[in-house]
C-alpha cells in the first residue's frame, strides 16, 4: 500500500531529498487504493470525506464540486476537427486555439521529444503517428524489458492557464500507465497537473478483468506544487476507457483548476500555480498498475491513441 502510495505519488525520478519529501508526504492524505471505491458504471465524485484530498502541505482545503454523475458512451472513432474547435462542452468564444496536434501527419520535431529531458529515447519504435493519431504501445526492448515512453513539448511550447484537451484511447494490461499531464522542471521545483493518469492493472475499480486483461475504468487528476506536495488528487471512475475515446481536459484558472470527462466537469480544486508548463503524453509502467509482464499485450494494436491535443488561451 505504502509502496503503492509512493509510486503514483509523484511520476518523476526523485532526487534523494525530494524523495524524503515525497515519503513524508504521502504518508498523509494522499489518497491511494483506501480511497473510495466508486462504481464503474458513469462518473461520479466520492464525498470529499473519503477521498482523502486535503493538501498535507500548503493547508489548502480541496473540495469536490457538487456536480451531479455523469454518464458518457464513449466515442466507437475518433472524431473529425472542426475548422476551429473550441473546447468541449465550453462556450468557445471565451478561447483562442494556442496549440493543436490533430496527429494528422507525423510527429513533428520542432514541437515534440519523444524522451524526457533526463533520459535518453529508446531505440525501439513503440510509437507512430497514423490513422490520424499518435499511437505509443507496449513494447520489450532489445533487453527485454517494457520501457517508459515520453512525448512531450519539453523546451518546444508552454503555456500557463487556459484549456488543455486530449481525446484518447487507452491501452489494456498489466502495469500499464498512461497519462496526459503539465509539467515543467525550473531548479529544483516539479510543478505538476496530471489531467489523465490510468491504472489498468491496478485493484478494482483502477481496473477491471474483461476477457483475461485489466480494462482502465478509472482514472485520476492530480496536482503536485511541487515533487511531493500534493494538492489535489481525485479518482473518476468511468466506463472502459479502451473500449473507445474519451475526452480527459484541464481548465486551469489563476486560483482554480477544473477537471473535465466528455466535457463534463469531474473535479475541482482551489489551486493557485503559475508557472509555464509543457504538456506531456506518456506510456510508463508500474505504480498502482502494477509491473507488466508477459500477459501484458504488446504492439500497435494495444496502443495509447491520441487523436488529438489542444490548447487555448482564454480571452
Ligand atoms: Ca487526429
Amino acid at each position: 500500500m505504502f509502496t503503492t502510495d509512493f509510486n503514483r505519488c509523484c511520476r518523476l525520478p526523485l532526487t534523494a531529498s525530494a524523495l524524503a519529501l515525497a515519503l513524508a508526504a504521502c504518508g498523509g492524505g494522499g489518497g491511494g487504493d483506501d480511497a473510495t471505491q466508486l462504481p464503474a458504471s458513469g462518473v461520479q465524485n466520492a464525498p470529499a470525506s473519503e477521498t482523502g484530498n486535503t493538501s498535507s502541505s500548503s493547508g489548502t482545503t480541496v473540495s469536490n464540486p457538487a456536480s451531479a454523475p455523469v454518464a458518457t458512451a464513449p466515442t466507437p472513432a475518433p472524431t473529425s476537427p472542426a475548422a476551429t474547435p473550441g473546447p468541449f462542452g465550453q462556450d468557445a468564444g471565451k478561447y483562442a486555439l494556442a496549440f493543436a496536434d490533430e496527429f494528422e501527419s507525423g510527429l513533428a520535431g520542432n514541437t515534440w521529444n519523444d524522451a524526457a529531458w533526463y533520459e535518453k529515447s529508446n531505440a525501439t519504435r513503440n510509437y507512430t503517428v497514423e490513422d490520424g493519431a499518435l499511437k505509443i504501445w507496449p513494447q520489450k526492448d532489445a533487453s527485454g524489458k517494457f520501457f517508459n515512453r515520453t512525448i512531450d513539448t519539453d523546451g518546444k511550447y508552454y503555456q500557463t492557464y487556459g484549456y488543455f484537451e486530449i481525446e484518447a484511447k487507452l491501452p489494456v494490461g498489466k502495469g500499464t500507465w498512461p497519462a496526459f499531464w503539465l509539467f515543467n522542471h525550473i531548479g529544483d521545483r516539479r510543478p505538476e497537473i496530471d489531467i489523465m493518469e490510468a491504472y489498468a492493472g491496478g485493484t478494482a475499480p483502477w481496473g477491471k478483468m474483461i476477457d483475461g486483461q485489466p480494462h482502465p475504468t478509472m482514472y485520476a487528476a492530480t496536482v503536485w506544487r511541487t515533487a511531493g506536495k500534493e494538492e489535489a488528487f481525485k479518482k473518476i471512475a468511468t466506463p472502459d476507457l479502451s473500449a473507445g475515446f474519451h475526452k480527459y481536459a484541464l481548465k486551469w484558472e489563476p486560483n482554480k483548476m477544473t477537471f473535465y470527462f466528455d466535457g463534463k466537469e469531474v473535479y475541482s480544486a482551489p489551486v493557485a500555480m503559475s508557472d509555464p508548463m509543457y504538456i506531456m503524453l506518456d506510456l510508463w509502467y508500474g505504480s498502482a498498475s502494477g509491473q507488466p509482464d508477459n500477459t501484458t499485450p504488446q504492439g500497435k494494436a494495444n496502443s495509447y491513441v491520441v487523436n488529438y491535443v489542444r490548447a487555448w488561451k482564454f480571452k
